[in-house]
């Protein structure tokens, strides 16, 4: 039994490790889970020789291949991988569990310490949840490679906000973040909730800017935070698991911060100067290089950002380009996110040709 659970948990333990690093290329996560195998291997290490020499494992009744092995490790649709890792993190949680108890019995305390199994079986829960919530930002986190319109209520001066929604996604925008700095909150959650819906059937990206509770009040599919705001492992700890978390930047040792504290995005600017937000620091263009060689997360470039030089920011290696009055001061809203989209698009083709 021992032998069977021991093997029961690396086994599991491996398949959540190749998700982890062939799936999510999350190195931290691979590492916590490889870390967390060792530890096993070294606790039963003393054993090996006396379970080996027991094994018989063609008379197992148990021999059955698992299925849970059997997923096809390409199949990488969300609930394909959420189900792959659920079932073999209860896999490894239950065999645990098994050795846990057999290590309780006279004859085996004195080998095994069930207090190591209890840990390790506490710290997968840990490692569970955190793998299925990379997971399932994983496809939110996928989305931010486009145009991300800024929906701000105070440049909108009173505008309809949800005719304007409408023309954002219909020019084709990816992301709509809402941005007001002065409403009240009750206001602002109407607001929100109406726009949330509007997203929600569009298949877009809702993300709120700067406040938690109406994040979560209207179950928005993120929330953006700057370097004032609360900070990203308090809003970690608050938000469901699938929500994400854009973090605003303007140099590379805080864009380096924001990315190990878990962000999934970072908004670095303002590139070019800008009139809509008069206090921004301006960080130009090459800085964008800089951050692409060292994020593995992607790259929001914000601030005076239009037609004219959107080229340049792309080449530059931003995956999403963030804007305010490149949309919300035009005139025909629809047409000037499609020329937005389609300059990006371009460029984006030339750099792959490249
Ligand atoms: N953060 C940095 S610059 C900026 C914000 C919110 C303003 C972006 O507005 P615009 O009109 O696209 O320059
Ligand atoms: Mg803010």
């Amino acid at each position: 039994m021992i032998d069977a659970n021991l093997n029961r948990s690396s086994e599991g333990l491996r398949v959540l490790e190749d998700v982890a690093r062939f799936l999510l290329n999350d190195a931290e996560m691979c590492q916590r889970l490889r870390t967390l195998r060792h530890d096993l291997a070294r606790e039963t290490k003393s054993l090996n020789v006396g379970l080996l020499s027991q094994r018989d494992a063609g008379h197992d009744v148990g021999h059955l291949s698992s299925r849970e092995m059997e997923i096809n490790m390409k199949t990488t649709s969300l609930q394909d991988l959420l189900d792959l890792v659920t079932a073999n993190a209860r896999r490894v949680e239950e065999s645990l569990r098994v050795v846990e108890e057999l290590a309780k019995l006279p004859e085996i305390s004195s080998v095994l310490n069930s207090a190591s199994f209890e840990q390790a079986r506490f710290d997968l829960y840990t490692l569970e949840r955190d793998l299925i919530s990379r997971i399932s930002r994983r496809d939110k986190i996928e989305v931010i490679a486009g145009l991300y319109v800024i929906l701000d209520r105070q440049f909108l001066v009173g505008r309809d906000e949800l005719d304007i929604t409408r023309q954002i996604i219909e020019g084709g925008a990816r992301v709509i973040q809402l941005r007001d700095k002065q409403s009240k909150k009750g206001e602002l959650l109407l607001v929100a909730q109406k726009l949330r819906e509007l997203c929600s059937q569009a298949g877009i990206l809702f993300i709120i800017n700067d406040y938690l509770d109406l994040a979560m009040a209207v179950d928005a599919d993120g929330l953006h935070i700057g370097q004032e705001d609360l900070p990203l492992p308090v809003v970690r700890k608050e938000l469901l698991i699938d929500k994400i978390v854009g973090c605003s930047v303007t140099t590379l040792s805080q864009a380096t911060k924001a990315q190990t504290e878990g962000a999934d995005y970072i908004a670095v600017g303002s590139i070019f100067p800008t009139t809509t937000k008069k206090e921004a620091t301006v960080v130009g263009v090459d800085i964008l290089k800089e951050l692409k060689r060292m994020a593995s997360i992607p790259l929001v470039a914000i601030g005076g950002i239009n037609q004219n030089n959107v080229d340049e920011v792309v080449a530059a290696g931003a995956d999403a380009v963030a804007v305010i009055s490149a949309v919300l001061g035009e005139k025909d809203i629809r047409g000037a996110v499609r020329k937005l989209v389609e300059r990006m698009n371009l460029t984006k083709e030339k750099c792959q040709n490249q």
